[in-house]
């Protein structure tokens, strides 16, 4: 077994410049990673403080979803760290459900560095994205914006100027774009959580059931999005 199995199977490369470690396992049957991927982190659960164990069973639950409906494609989840126990919740679970691991698996590394650090081809990346899809701000959408330059951030507004919690934009990426020239990405797909944190705008004060609802939501704009690019 491969791809969502054990971190021991996994290729390590360490990175030159940053120092920081790449783990990843491109799922075995190397001639899908040719296959349209979307590369995702997951939303909501970091600085928007969403229980990870809640979490971890929509993002299974959805991915299976996907499946159902496109099957030439592949999804992977990313985090940065060896220890994320998202990732750990979501590998157990996705084996509990017999996902198959070439197609979804895990992926430990920097999601605006994953062909060149990691040797992982991904066309499609999400960004945990703030409803102003405003630049900066901490965590992946921070490390995205500012990878991406400012092609992507002129990308974006012609797209949207902002998001409600629970739904995506699918945002084409200029040539020019550093992800896109050096990464290989086409695609960035902005997704807006459900907040659990006080101290950000709209926050569901421990509302699970409508914070599940929406986080439903945010995979479902996500995955639909990526799947109109991929057909
Ligand atoms: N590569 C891969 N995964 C990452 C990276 C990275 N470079 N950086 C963080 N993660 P978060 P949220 C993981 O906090 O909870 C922003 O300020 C991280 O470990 O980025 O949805 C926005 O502007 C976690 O597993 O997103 C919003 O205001 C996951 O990405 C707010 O945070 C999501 O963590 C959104 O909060």
């Amino acid at each position: 077994s491969k791809g969502t199995g054990s971190l021991s199977e996994n290729s390590r490369k360490e990175s030159k410049e940053g120092g920081e470690l790449f783990v990843g396992s491109v799922g075995g049957d190397v001639s899908l990673n040719d296959s349209p991927t979307l590369a995702f982190p997951s939303i909501s659960t970091a600085d928007f403080q969403f229980d990870i164990e809640k979490a971890s069973d929509i993002i299974v639950e959805k991915v299976i979803e996907f499946f159902n409906k496109l099957g030439n494609a592949r999804l992977v989840l990313v985090d940065l760290s060896h220890k994320s126990k998202i990732l750990s919740l979501v590998r157990a679970k996705a084996s509990e459900k017999n996902i198959n691991s070439n197609k979804f698996f895990t992926f430990v590394g920097d999601i605006t560095r994953l062909h060149s650090g990691g040797g992982l081809h991904c066309n499609v990346i999400a960004n945990a994205a703030n409803w102003r899809l405003k630049p900066g701000g901490g965590g992946v959408n921070a490390a995205i914006f500012s990878a991406g330059g400012p092609s992507l951030e002129v990308a974006t507004k012609e797209q949207a100027q902002s998001l409600y919690p629970g739904s995506a934009v699918v945002v084409p990426l200029p040539s020019i774009s550093p992800l896109f020239s050096r990464e290989g990405v086409t695609h960035v797909i902005h997704v807006v959580g459900p907040n659990m944190n006080p101290h950000r705008p709209n926050c569901l004060n421990n509302d699970y059931s409508k914070g599940c609802k929406v986080l439903r939501e945010a995979y479902t704009s996500l995955f639909e999005g990526f799947a109109t690019i991929v057909r």
